[in-house]
């Protein structure tokens, strides 16, 4: 028996990347009589067959985590794309992502993309305003190639990317794979040409040893599930702070003696990471309340 990663599934076959190769396995029956479907990304006990049999997957190890669409298992990273210009970054996006992935248990990773288009001022203020995160930080452009082999260097395991229109993610997946070639574009042009039938998700090898989800995408949690008090679990900026309020339970809106405030005062927390954050725990609130 070895052990392996399930890389692609199509029509009842399995890639299963084991033993540096690819064994194409089908699954044993007992899966569909317990419900339980394999998922790329799976990590999975397999019989590797022979030559001329394909061979089994015999048990599918613990997931760490669960994407629904598309259907992957065991993410590592999730690379979150920003472009320093055109389009405008969508900070309020990005935060819902890095808060999404922190509720999944998957290391986000900031990528600011299309520097060539934008003054390193500019830049530098983008990577302070996630500098306090501790989140890995990477500036580069796609289209130049500066920057990429840090990047793909600082992957390991299953990395997905996300991020809003526009921003670059496919030209970042064609370099990092560059046997892929995404199409990648102007949106007024690719609505025209019309969209691509559904295509599988894949997992694709780096050179550098990780492994890359072949089509962007990543559903965000609806923050609504979250109560109010939890939203600020998924700030890391705002954690060294937090027992230091004077209320347990502080939400650090309007709470005298508040640490995360002070913090903010103190240029400790970036001033848009705060207000965003504010921003979702009174729209939080406010759902509840209608709820109910
Ligand atoms: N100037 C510049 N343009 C870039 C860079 N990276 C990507 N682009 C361009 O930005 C446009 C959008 O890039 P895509 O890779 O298609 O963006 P996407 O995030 O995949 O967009 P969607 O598929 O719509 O979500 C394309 O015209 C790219 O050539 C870069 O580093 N600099
Ligand atoms: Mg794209
Ligand atoms: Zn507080």
């Amino acid at each position: 028996m070895v052990t392996g990663t399930i890389l692609k599934a199509v029509g009842g076959f399995y890639d299963v990347f084991a033993d540096g190769r690819v064994i194409r396995c089908r699954a044993r029956g007992k899966f569909r009589k317990d419900g339980i479907i394999p998922v790329v990304g799976d990590n999975v006990e397999i019989d590797p067959g022979s030559s001329v049999k394909e061979g089994t997957i015999e048990n599918i190890l613990p997931r760490r985590n669960f994407l629904g669409r598309p259907a992957v298992a065991n993410v590592d990273n999730l690379i979150v794309i920003i472009a320093a210009a055109s389009p405008e970054p969508d900070l309020l996006l990005t935060d819902k992502l890095l808060i999404s992935a922190e509720y999944k248990g998957i290391q986000p990773i900031i990528v600011i993309n299309k520097i060539d288009l934008a003054d390193s001022g500019h830049v530098a203020a983008l990577i302070d305003e996630y500098r306090n995160t501790g989140y890995p930080c990477h500036a580069i452009s796609a289209r130049h190639n500066i920057g990429l082999e840090a990047l793909a260097k600082s992957i390991r395991g299953i990395t997905a990317l996300a991020g809003q229109s526009g921003v670059g993610k496919s030209s970042v997946i064609n370099r990092l794979c560059p046997k892929l070639q995404l199409e990648t574009g102007d949106l007024s042009v690719k609505i025209q040409r019309g969209r691509h039938t559904t295509r599988h998700v894949e997992l694709i090898m780096v050179d550098e040893g990780g492994m890359i989800i072949d089509t962007p995408g990543f559903s965000q949690l609806d923050l609504n599930e979250l109560l109010p008090e939890q939203l600020q679990v998924y700030y890391p900026d705002f954690k060294p702070h937090i027992d230091e309020c004077r209320f347990t339970g502080c939400m650090h809106l309007n709470e005298p003696d508040c640490a995360v405030k002070a913090a903010l005062a103190g240029g400790e927390i970036s001033e848009g990471r705060y207000s965003r954050y504010a921003r979702l725990a009174k729209d939080i609130i406010t759902n509840r309340r209608y709820d109910q």
